[in-house]
C-alpha cells in the first residue's frame, strides 16, 4: 500500500504542465494516465533520465512531455549515427517492429536497456519476444491497446518454457528482471588458449570431464557457477587447428561471434577497437629474462683491480711524494731532476709498503712527509689486499646487460617466436632492429620456443611477460642458484593492459565485468597467480628439476689463474736484467772513454 501511495504522489507531481487541452477522446486520456503510472513505476524500479522513442506518432509522444526526462525521437526507427546514450535510457517503441536500429555501436550501447512496446496490432507476445531474442535484446515489456481495460503487461523471459510472462499493473512483481542471473544450465561457448598459467586443461577424475584451471580459467569457471551456466569448450573449433595453441585465433573467432568468451587474454596494445574486449583484467609488462652473468674468471681478477684511473692517481701521488721528499731534505729545490722524481726509491718503497732508510737527523718537515707516506702506503696496500682476497674468495659477476646494444655485443642470442615477432613488428617496436640476424633465433613453433625457455637454456635471452615470470621465480627457488633474472632494462613494453575477449553483443557482458572486478578486488586474482606454479607442477606441466649448474663451492686456484701476473713478473725481471746489462756496458764504455780523454 505504501509504495502505491508514493506512486500516486509522484503521479500528481508529474502531472504539472500536462497537455490536457489537446485531448478530446476520453479513452485515450485514460490510456495516457495509466501508461504514465506505469512509467513512473518503472522509474522507481530503476531510474531513467533519457527516453528514446522509436516509431511514428503514438501515445508515448504525448506522454514524454509529461515526464521530466530528455527525449530523443527516432521516427524512422534508426538513429544512423553513433550516439552515446547514457546507461539510464529507457526505450519506448510504437509497435513491434518500430525499432530498426542499423548502427551496430548504438545497438551495443542499447542492448541491455529496458524496452517498453505499445502494440496496436494483434500480435502474440511470444512472437515479439522471439524476434527480439533473435536480435539479442532481452529486457522487453509490452502493453496492448486494451491496456486500460485489462491492465496486463507482457514481459519477456528467457531460459524458461514460455518465453514471456503476463503481469498486472497492480502486481508487485518486478517487470524487468536480470534474466542472466540464473541461466539454468545454458551454455557459454568458450575456448582456452592453453597457455600456462592462464588456462591449463586437466582431466577430472571424478566426473571424467576435461576441466580447466589457471587464473583466466578460474575466472570463467566461477562466473559460470555464479550464473548457473555451463562452460562449453567448443571442440569443433579446436579440431580446426589441431595443435594445442590457439593464441591469435581466439580473438579472430570472438570477432566472428563463434565464441562467447575467450579463455584467453589479449593486449590493448596494438588495437584501436575495443568492442570485443572487457574492462582490463590484469596489467602486464613484456620484458626479457636474461641469464645471471657468470663470475669473472680468476685470471682476470688482476686486470679488474688494476684500474687505469686508480693507477694514474697512484702515479700522481708517487710524484707528489717524491717532490715533497726532495724539497724537505734541504728545504730547497736543489736536488730537483726528472730522474730524482721518477726513480725516487724512498717514495717508491714507501708507497709499496716496504722499508726504506729513514734520513738521519732529519727536519720536522721531513718526518711529517714520511708519516704521510707511511699512512698512504698502509691505505693502499690494505685496499689492494682486501680487494684481491675477497675477489679470489668470491669473484664478482660480469656486468649486467642494460640495452639491446649490450645484447648485440654479448654472447647471448635472443630467442623469440614468430608470433611474438610479428606482434613486435606490428607495434612498431624499434629495439629488435638493433639486433643483427645472427643474434636472433626465431622459432616457427611456439611450443618449441616454450620448451627451450622452460629448459632454462642460458645461451639465450627470452621475452617473457611478468605474469609468466612469476612462475619462473617460484621454480628457481628449487634451484641451487637462480639461472635467470627479469631485466627491467631490456623491455618491449613496460605497461599494458590485458583484457578478456568477449563477443560484441554478449548480453551478459556487464555481469561478467562486474564479476571480474569483484574477484580481482577480493584478491582471488593475486591468489591464483601466486599459486599458479604449484598448479603447473600438480598438472605435470613443469618438472621440479634443478636446471642450474652451480659451480663447486671450494674451487682451487690453479697456476694458470695467476698466469697473467706471472707473465708480468717475467717481463719486469727481463726489463731489470736488460737495464743491469745496459748499466754495466755503459759504465765500461764510459771508463774507457774517460781513460782515452785523460791525457788531454
Ligand atoms: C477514442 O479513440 C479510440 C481509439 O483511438 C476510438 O476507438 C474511439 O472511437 C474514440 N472515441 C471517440 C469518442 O472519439
Ligand atoms: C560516441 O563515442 C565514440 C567513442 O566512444 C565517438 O567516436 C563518437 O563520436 C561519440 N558520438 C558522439 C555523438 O559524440
Ligand atoms: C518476426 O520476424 C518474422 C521474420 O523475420 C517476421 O515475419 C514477423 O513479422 C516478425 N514479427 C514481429 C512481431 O515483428
Ligand atoms: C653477425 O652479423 C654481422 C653483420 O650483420 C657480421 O658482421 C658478423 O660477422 C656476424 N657474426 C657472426 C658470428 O656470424
Ligand atoms: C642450449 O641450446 C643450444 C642450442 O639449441 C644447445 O646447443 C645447448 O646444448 C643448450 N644448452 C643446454 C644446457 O641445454
Ligand atoms: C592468427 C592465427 O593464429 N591464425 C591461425 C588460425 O588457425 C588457422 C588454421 O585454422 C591457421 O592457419 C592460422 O594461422
Amino acid at each position: 500500500m505504501a509504495s502505491l501511495g508514493i506512486v500516486v504522489l509522484l503521479f500528481c507531481l508529474g502531472d504539472v504542465g500536462g497537455q490536457l487541452s489537446d485531448i478530446t477522446n476520453r479513452s485515450e486520456l485514460d490510456l495516457e494516465e495509466t501508461l504514465l503510472r506505469l512509467l513512473l513505476r518503472l522509474r522507481l524500479e530503476e531510474h531513467f533520465d533519457t527516453l528514446l522513442i522509436y516509431g511514428q506518432e503514438c501515445v508515448f509522444h504525448t506522454l514524454s512531455k509529461r515526464l521530466e526526462a530528455s527525449t530523443v525521437l527516432a521516427s524512422s526507427g534508426s538513429s544512423d549515427y553513433d550516439w552515446n546514450f547514457s546507461s539510464s535510457t529507457l526505450i519506448l517503441s510504437c509497435g513491434a517492429s518500430a525499432e530498426r536500429e542499423g548502427n551496430y555501436r548504438t545497438l551495443m550501447k542499447l542492448q541491455m536497456r529496458r524496452r517498453l512496446l505499445y502494440l496496436t496490432e494483434d500480435i502474440q507476445p511470444e512472437e515479439v519476444c522471439h524476434n527480439y531474442s533473435l536480435k539479442e535484446q532481452y529486457n522487453i515489456a509490452m502493453v496492448k491497446a486494451d491496456f486500460v481495460q485489462s491492465g496486463s503487461i507482457y514481459t519477456c523471459r528467457c531460459f524458461q518454457e514460455l518465453n514471456f510472462e503476463e503481469l498486472d499493473l497492480f502486481d508487485h512483481k518486478p517487470i524487468f528482471v536480470e534474466q542472466f542471473r540464473n541461466m539454468r544450465g545454458a551454455t557459454i561457448k568458450t575456448l582456452a588458449d592453453q597457455l600456462a598459467p592462464r588456462s591449463m586443461s586437466y582431466h577430472d577424475e571424478k566426473t571424467g570431464e576435461e576441466k580447466m584451471t589457471g587464473f583466466v580459467a578460474n575466472l570463467l569457471n566461477s562466473f559460470a557457477q555464479k550464473l548457473n551456466a555451463r562452460l562449453q569448450l567448443t571442440s569443433e573449433l579446436r579440431s580446426k587447428v589441431g595443435i594445442l595453441n590457439y593464441y591469435g585465433n581466439i580473438s579472430k573467432w570472438v570477432d566472428e561471434d563463434l565464441l562467447d568468451i575467450g579463455m584467453s587474454l589479449d593486449t590493448t596494445w596494438i588495437r584501436s577497437n575495443f568492442d570485443t574486449m572487457t574492462y582490463p583484467y590484469v596489467t602486464g609488462s613484456f620484458c626479457f629474462m636474461v641469464p645471471h652473468p657468470p663470475k669473472v674468471p680468476y685470471r682476470q681478477i688482476y686486470t679488474m683491480i688494476v684500474d687505469p684511473l686508480v693507477l694514474g692517481i697512484i702515479f700522481v701521488l708517487f710524484c707528489l711524494f717524491s717532490l715533497l721528499l726532495i724539497y724537505s731534505q734541504q728545504m730547497s729545490w736543489k736536488g730537483l731532476t726528472v730522474a730524482n722524481i721518477l726513480l725516487n726509491d724512498k717514495s717508491l718503497r714507501g708507497l709499496l709498503g716496504q722499508s726504506f732508510p729513514f734520513p738521519r737527523d732529519s727536519s720536522k718537515q721531513m718526518k711529517l712527509v714520511c708519516f704521510l707516506l707511511c699512512f698512504a702506503s698502509v691505505m693502499m696496500t690494505t685496499m689492494y689486499e682486501a680487494y684481491l682476497q675477497s675477489f679470489f674468495t668470491s669473484p664478482p659477476p660480469e656486468p649486467l646487460l642494460r640495452s639491446f646494444n649490450d645484447v648485440q655485443h654479448s654472447r647471448y642470442k635472443v630467442a623469440i617466436s614468430q608470433a611474438d615477432l610479428k606482434l613486435l613488428l606490428a607495434s612498431g617496436f624499434q629495439g629488435i632492429h638493433q639486433l643483427s640476424e645472427n643474434r636472433t633465433c626465431v622459432f616457427e613453433d611456439y611450443n618449441e620456443f616454450l620448451n627451450l625457455r622452460e629448459s632454462f637454456n642460458a645461451s639465450f635471452i627470452f621475452p617473457v611477460t611478468n605474469l609468466r615470470w612469476h612462475t619462473y621465480v617460484e621454480q628457481q627457488k628449487f634451484f641451487a642458484e637462480p639461472v635467470f633474472y627479469f631485466s627491467d632494462d631490456i623491455c618491449i613494453n613496460r605497461f599494458f593492459f590485458l583484457a578478456v575477449q568477449v563477443r560484441r553483443h554478449l548480453p551478459y557482458r556487464e555481469l561478467f565485468e562486474e564479476h571480474m572486478l569483484r574477484q580481482k578486488e577480493f584478491g582471488f586474482l593475486k591468489f591464483w597467480i601466486d599459486r599458479s606454479f604449484y598448479d603447473m607442477v600438480r598438472l605435470r606441466l613443469t618438472p621440479l628439476k634443478d636446471f642450474s649448474s652451480p659451480e663447486a663451492l671450494w674451487d682451487a686456484i690453479f697456476l694458470e689463474d695467476i698466469s697473467w701476473i706471472m707473465s708480468l713478473y717475467m717481463v719486469a725481471m727481463l726489463l731489470c736484467c736488460f737495464c743491469f746489462a745496459l748499466e754495466l756496458w755503459v759504465s765500461r764504455f764510459w771508463s774507457k772513454w774517460g781513460r782515452c780523454r785523460a791525457p788531454n
